[in-house]
């Protein structure tokens, strides 16, 4: 039954039982795929799936039906986590849960991955009941406080009864924190190098004994690390792990693991979808919200050590007096937490706050700004992070309006920051019309500056070179900056990936930038490689995410949204973390571990973001969608200035082809890869059919060698099985009925059936066009577009009202699948 809510949302109620069937189905062949999630993480595989050397940007048709597994076919093999045993055996099919008598109460999603719900497995409580007992407490730092109230809150609610907390171990299942300075017990069991290897955001935790006794101990060599072990252990106890034999050591790969708001000082959020700013500049420094608390824990739980507070597209506002006693008021709440703050810089604050009459970086009157500047907030903040800058990018100052470089820029930010510690972070994403291939411009920009960057600056580069696309092949600057310390930039929030609604999961999708082999260095030169710092020997290392955090109470604007700020954190702490493995410890500690949840969700999230590239832009077509808010399909678009901003720029669409020839016969862009990726993008038999329109230009009539379907007939198949793709989505989600709570079944339920729609929109929209221009007909056994292309084009100027929670209820209408008949 479906019905309008209040909101606007198409709802929908569905009766349990006729969905079981379905269910049950479906579960045969999706229990194949369970997984090992919390202790033994697989190491990522290689996600270019050719087993060669020069790639790593999907495969050909592997791709098509799915990131689970590679087993789909072709040679898109995607790897999977490694296979040891799940929490509560859950291996070998048969479901050792009692199904829920009652419906487990409702939840909000407030409580992201942090929820601490009883231990649902009766074998496993028993033994975490006679394994935890108390808690050992060790010193009052803030951080140490922290870690103990995380302890006393989760190892409760999970064993189901309160923790006591005592100086001293006094029975059998204490719990012990500290580090060999804090804790006598942690100095006496003489951890040596096994702990000092952890470094200091580092944790072991290990079940031992202690004067005799069983217990568990989570040690670090600093108060943060012991933050940290205390997530860890709370991670291993919510995905159900045995305690005996408990044995982690772990420390981050990426120094800087930093989430990058985009916040305005109104409280408005660019490209959020979740709400407003978390950030109450109003009420702040004197009101601190719980939510800022809740913020720092969600974080610290996965290693995320930094924030930017505000927008790239900055207002100098923040920089004045008045405002840094507002981040300060902030920065104190997340350093506890092992939170640094950083702020995003205006270049041109000197003159919109300082009085001066330029920002020119050569200028004298203008570095003293920054110096002054830069006291001001060390006085204030003194363990501030450092500045993010975007210059020289839609249309924001830079150096380049006073004919000076991006590192002469940087350099006099670098400057101001360095004596206090403090670092620049310099973004390439540079967007201005220079007349050359939009996605060269970074490379040509920066490649040449390698090396005359200060050592305090990094250049901050997005996973490929136009703009967070839902594919991309890896920018050309990972590998090509060997003296320039590089920091990955991701976008978190769903831009041009279904924004709120849609459920796209995008571990796999970082997996593939992060195991995108360079061959900077030979084989093995991967993009994770570069930007741990282990390729090149960079002092510095980061990676940053967008995250579109926001007032809603789930945070993200969807619980799956969730899992994208989850799988963030823990690839910025391993990068070599697998997809799917970090999919299956998140959905383990948001809904339930019950193998009857974790199967669905885990396949219904790894095919994600694959089905969505089907139905937006399949065979490497990019930036499709509506102009300015994003949202929804609009590739006639092609009269905007600059050129390219246009999706006709991209796509090039006529009568006899479709792409961007970026080989030696167009634009030669890819010359800009290493050669051996080069000459991968360049050959037509070698460019993986999931790029295949980004680098070259084929006719409508060729033969995709994959398929051996015409490439109109294949972006037919590929548009449309991902619209079928959401229905099998909205036939898996009803497996989880009555197993997790009903308000989050509903809410999932009601963006899937959205989802639904808006995929067969833009699969009808996108093929009504490619129709117009190139004359061919619907192949048979496809469904044909529900509706004109002018009446697609029509809905651009009411599609959507609002642009931060973007819905298009005129196509919310009809059956959307099957989109292939037979
Ligand atoms: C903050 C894209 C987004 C912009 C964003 C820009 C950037 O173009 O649409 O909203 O601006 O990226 O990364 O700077």
């Amino acid at each position: 039954m479906s019905t309008w809510d209040f909101a606007g949302n198409f709802v929908v109620r569905m009766n349990r039982s006729h969905l079981l069937a379905v269910g049950i189905a479906l579960l045969g062949s999706a229990l194949l795929m369970t997984t090992a999630g919390c202790s033994s993480p697989g190491k990522s595989g290689r996600a270019d799936g050719t087993g060669g050397a020069s790639t790593g940007t999907g495969g050909n048709a592997g791709q098509l039906t799915g990131e689970t597994g590679g087993s789909t076919g072709g040679t898109g093999a995607t790897a999977v986590a490694g296979s040891s045993g799940t929490g509560g055996g859950a291996d070998g099919g048969a479901d050792p849960y009692p199904p829920p008598t009652v419906t487990p109460p409702d939840e909000d999603g407030s409580q992201l991955w942090l929820r601490y719900p009883l231990v649902n497995l009766p074998a496993r409580l028993t033994e975490y009941q006679a394994g935890i007992t108390q808690l050992v407490t060790a010193g009052s730092s803030a951080t140490l406080q922290a870690a103990q109230a995380e302890l006393v809150k989760g190892l409760g609610g999970l064993i189901g009864a309160t923790i006591p907390v005592v100086s001293q171990p006094t029975a059998a299942g204490a719990v012990v924190i500290g580090t060999p300075t804090s804790s006598a017990i942690i100095s006496g069991l003489a951890l040596g190098s096994s702990l000092t290897a952890v470094g200091n955001e580092g944790y072991l935790v290990q079940a031992t004994t202690v004067s005799g006794k069983a217990a568990v101990v989570v040690a670090g060599n600093t108060d943060v690390g012991v933050l940290h072990g205390a997530f860890a252990l709370l991670r291993q106890l919510q995905c159900h792990q045995p305690l005996a034999g408990l044995a982690l050591s772990e420390s981050p790969k990426i120094q800087r693991r930093i989430l990058e708001h985009w916040d305005n000082l109104d409280g408005s959020i660019e490209r959020g979808y979740a709400g407003t700013s978390l950030w109450q500049w109003s009420a702040l420094p004197g009101t601190l919200s719980q939510r800022y608390t809740d913020y720092a824990r969600a974080n610290a739980s996965l290693g995320i050590n930094g924030v930017v507070l505000n927008n790239v597209n900055a207002d100098s506002q923040i920089l004045t007096t008045s405002y840094l006693a507002k981040v300060a008021a902030l920065a104190n709440v997340f350093r506890p937490y092992g939170i640094t703050v950083y702020l995003s810089a205006q270049f041109g604050a000197p003159q919109q706050i300082g009085g001066l009459s330029t920002a020119d970086p050569a200028n004298s009157s203008v570095a003293t700004f920054w110096v002054n500047l830069a006291k001001t907030i060390y006085t204030m903040i003194p363990d501030f992070g450092g500045f993010l800058v975007k210059a020289d990018s839609e249309g924001q100052p830079g150096p380049a309006d006073y004919g000076r470089t991006h590192a002469d820029g940087a350099n006099m930010l670098e400057a101001a920051l360095a004596p206090h510690g403090g670092i620049v972070m310099w973004r390439a994403f540079v967007y201005s019309d220079n007349g050359t291939d939009r996605i060269g411009q970074s490379y040509s920009e920066f490649k040449p500056l390698d090396g005359k960057f200060n050592a305090g600056t990094m250049v901050q580069v997005k996973n490929g070179p136009l703009d967070f696309q839902p594919r991309e092949p890896f920018h050309q600057l990972f590998g090509a900056m060997p003296s320039t310390p590089l920091a990955l930039e991701l976008e978190i929030t769903k831009e041009y990936l279904g924004e709120d609604t849609h459920l796209a999961y995008l571990g796999p999708m970082w997996q593939e930038v992060l195991q995108s082999d360079t061959t900077a260095k030979g084989q093995g030169s991967l993009v994770a490689r570069v930007i741990d710092g282990t390729l090149h020997g960079y002092k510095l290392t980061a990676i940053a995410g967008v995250p579109g955090i926001g007032s809603d109470a789930n945070w993200m604007g969807s619980h799956f949204n969730q899992a994208n700020w989850y799988a963030f954190g823990r690839l910025g702490w391993n990068p070599d973390l697998n997809a799917q493995a970090i999919a299956d410890e998140w959905i383990r500690q948001t809904f339930s571990n019950d193998p009857v949840v974790v199967t669905p969700v885990t396949q219904m999230m790894m095919n994600s973001r694959q089905n969505l590239v089907n139905y937006m832009e399949p065979l490497g077509l990019v930036h499709m969608m509506g102009t300015n808010t994003h949202y929804g399909p609009a590739p006639w678009v092609d009269n905007l200035t600059p050129a390219d901003t246009n999706p006709y720029y991209f796509h090039k669409a006529d009568a006899t082809g479709i792409g961007f020839d970026r080989t030696s016969t167009g634009s030669d862009t890819v010359a800009q890869y290493f050669p051996q990726v080069a000459s991968l993008f360049a050959t037509r038999s070698t460019t993986p059919d999931d790029n295949l329109l980004f680098f070259q230009r084929v006719n409508w009539d060729d033969l995709l060698p994959s398929s051996g379907r015409t490439i109109w007939n294949e972006l037919v198949y590929r548009y449309s099985a991902g619209v079928d793709a959401v229905q099998t989505m909205r036939n898996q989600w009803p497996m989880v009925m009555g197993r997790i709570d009903n308000q989050r079944y509903n809410d999932v339920a009601d963006f899937l059936q959205i989802q639904h729609y808006e995929a067969r929109w833009w699969r009808d929209t996108c093929l009504q066009y490619f129709m117009s221009v190139n004359k061919h007909a619907m192949p048979a056994g496809y469904s044909p577009p529900q509706q004109s292309l002018s009446y697609y084009q029509s809905l651009q100027t009411t599609c959507p009202a609002d642009p931060t929670k973007p819905r298009c209820p005129a196509i919310y209408t009809g059956s959307p699948s099957p989109a292939i008949t037979n």
